[in-house]
């Protein structure tokens, strides 16, 4: 799909070939960035679904296009999932719940965390979209996982992620479980604010997050 200079499209030749983000200095290509740095292929991907963003943002683009684009994000993770390089580090067993908060559907930037995550080693536990604080909490508990990371891509979702932390200090849990956020609204002042354990921007700071807390080698 054509967005504005941006060129968003999944080369199909029978089977899948790259995904390939058309930009005005030239084509970023997924596959080859994949090759170059195996494990960060959040760099490419986001980029021309960010564009989307922005232009739906000012009125220049609607709904349609942008569930359009959506899907051919989504599409293109699924077929580059099996590329990416699964953890090789057996030390690595710690446990993270995953999900989007309650009144999101927002899942594409979540699902790449949860890639990279895996990728490196985490036994991640991906709950979904639209889930409540207290099945979220509920989950990890159950798991005894040692993070809960939580996703929220828009300002109207993001008290969400204060709202479990809320209930997760009222439940005595706060104590054991780290509570990483994320998502494009969320700023490292906000994460401070809403007294979370941190954020990252991308799908590779969030692994970086999650082996600090747990103490993980990288
Ligand atoms: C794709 C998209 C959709 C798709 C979602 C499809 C899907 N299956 O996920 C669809 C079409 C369904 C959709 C629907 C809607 N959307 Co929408 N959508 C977007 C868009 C264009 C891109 C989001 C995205 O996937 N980005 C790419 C990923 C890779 O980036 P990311 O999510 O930020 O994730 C990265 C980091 O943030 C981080 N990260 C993410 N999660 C986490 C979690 C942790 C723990 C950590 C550490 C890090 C981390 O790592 C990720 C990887 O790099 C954004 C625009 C934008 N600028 O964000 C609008 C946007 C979020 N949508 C918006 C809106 C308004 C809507 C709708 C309400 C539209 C409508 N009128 O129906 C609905 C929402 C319905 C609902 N209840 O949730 C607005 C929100 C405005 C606001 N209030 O803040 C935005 C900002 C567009 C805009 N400019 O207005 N949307």
């Amino acid at each position: 799909m054509t967005v504005g200079k941006w060129n968003f499209t999944i080369d199909r030749g029978g089977t899948f070939t790259d995904i390939v983000a058309l930009s005005p200095d030239g084509r970023i290509s997924t596959r080859k960035l994949l090759s170059e740095n195996p494990g960060r292929y959040d760099g490419a991907v986001p980029a021309g679904i960010r564009e989307v963003g922005v232009k739906f943002g000012a009125g220049e683009l609607f709904l349609p296009e942008l569930v359009m684009a959506a899907e051919t994000m989504r599409a293109g993770v699924a077929v580059l999932e099996p590329h990416v390089p699964k953890g090789s580090d057996t030390r690595v067993t710690h446990k993270v719940v995953l999900a989007t908060v309650q009144d999101d559907i927002h899942e594409i930037g979540k699902n790449l965390v949860a890639t990279m995550l895996t990728a490196s080693g985490f036994d991640v536990i991906d709950m979904g979209v639209n889930q409540p604080s207290e099945a979220i909490l509920k989950k990890a508990r159950e798991e005894k996982a040692e993070i809960i990371g939580v996703s929220a891509l828009m300002t109207t979702s993001m008290p969400r992620m204060k709202e479990l932390i809320t209930v997760a200090q009222t439940q005595g849990v706060r104590s054991k479980e780290k509570v990483v956020v994320g998502g494009a609204p969320v700023t490292e002042q906000y994460a401070k604010e809403i007294g979370s354990d941190g954020t990252a921007g991308d799908a590779s700071g969030a692994v970086r997050l999650a082996q600090k807390l747990v103490g993980a080698k990288p």
